[in-house]
């Protein structure tokens, strides 16, 4: 047993389906991350297997999978104290995830609502059916650890609530094997919004290029992205989601960042302009992401010593994973393996 097995544990991780994190990613899940790796044996992993659902150059998914590493690592992640992985270097997870998939009803997936909205354009008939069963997987990515909380964005709620559901399940049926993990979804930060749409949330994939504000991009990009952001035609700068959109969302990426309330913010604020506001929310922004950007471009023209971080971060991962794996075979009624014969 090492030193780190006697705190409760952590689990989380960030699609490399982008060229960068962006601030939803980063407020919402990397900042809690980094908070958590002090009080818990904290794993953090690349779902490279889950950005599949969708078509990905392989050349530049492999780019990308190395570039969300260093992004990890460049906003905080400790890789002496927390555990940092790709999830294909890691078999046991596609491995859970055919078992969970037989253990969840179809209409129960059916019912998950980012499946709806990733296929609300292009309809369900001509995405990928591991689109479909991407939540399954996510449970698989969580429940093989048996974690305690799992950091997350306020997005990412009804598939925890999935893992919970089947790790209920699948204890009922075949006896006690995994730990009910709880989402820790932060107070402030849960949800960013699009700075050009600001009732729907930052995405790598649905954004626009002037509703993102990514952690790579150049500070001068997004000081201008923060300036255009979409506001409304009033003057007053207030605390509102349903009246003033935009508005609230900058108050509230300045809160998250400041760790000032968003009351207090308001007060400061009043009688003043947009632009203020605008001005403050992008020095605070760029003044927090450009060196997370120093720092990734430094690690990253390193590739060979992040590969062989992410190497021992899979060893670490693979020797809990097996054996939650090897408890969940043997649950199920598999026969198990002969060693070598002759
Ligand atoms: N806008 C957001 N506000 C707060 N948290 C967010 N997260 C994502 N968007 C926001 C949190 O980031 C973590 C990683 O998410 P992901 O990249 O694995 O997948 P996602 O939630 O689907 O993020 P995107 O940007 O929307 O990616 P695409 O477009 O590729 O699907 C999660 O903890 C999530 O809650």
């Amino acid at each position: 047993m090492t030193e780190t097995s006697t705190r409760p544990r952590v689990l989380s991780g960030m699609q490399p389906s982008g060229e960068s994190l962006h601030l939803g990613n980063y407020l919402g899940a990397l900042v809690n991350w980094v908070k958590s790796q002090d009080d818990y044996e904290a794993l953090f992993f690349i779902p490279d297997m889950h950005a599949i659902t969708v078509p990905q150059d392989p050349a530049e998914l492999r780019e990308r999978t190395r570039k969300t590493a260093a992004q990890y690592i460049a906003g905080g992640i400790d890789v002496h104290k927390s555990t940092l992985f790709v999830q294909s270097h890691v078999p046991e997870h596609a491995q859970l995830a055919w078992v969970l998939n037989c253990i969840t009803g179809f209409g129960e997936a059916s019912r998950m609502t980012q499946f709806k909205d990733k296929t609300a354009k292009g309809g369900a008939e001509s995405a990928s059916v591991g689109l479909f069963t991407y939540p399954m997987l996510m449970a698989a990515d969580i429940l093989l650890y048996r974690p305690h909380g799992v950091p997350v964005g306020d997005d990412q709620r009804q598939h925890v609530e999935l893992s919970r559901d089947l790790a209920k399940r699948f204890n009922h049926r075949f006896g006690e094997t995994f730990v009910i993990p709880e989402a820790f979804i932060p107070a402030e930060g849960a949800r960013i919004y699009d700075l050009q749409n600001p009732t729907s949330k930052m995405s790598k994939s649905a954004s626009g290029p002037g509703g993102l504000i990514n952690l790579m991009d150049d500070p001068k990009i997004t000081a201008k992205r923060i300036k255009s952001a979409v506001t409304d035609a009033e003057t007053v700068i207030a605390h509102d989601r349903e009246s003033k959109p935009g508005v609230t969302n900058l108050l509230e990426i300045l809160s998250t960042l400041t760790g000032k309330p968003v009351d207090v913010l308001v007060a400061e604020y009043d009688g003043k302009m947009y632009g203020h506001l605008k001005v403050d929310v992008a020095d605070a922004v760029v003044s927090r992401l450009e060196p997370i950007r120093a720092r990734t471009l430094e690690l990253l023209a390193d590739p060979a010593e992040l590969d062989r971080l992410l190497a021992h971060g899979a060893a670490k991962a693979r020797a809990i994973a097996a054996g939650t794996l090897a408890d969940v075979y043997d649950k199920v009624g598999f026969l198990p393996p002969l060693g070598p014969v002759d």
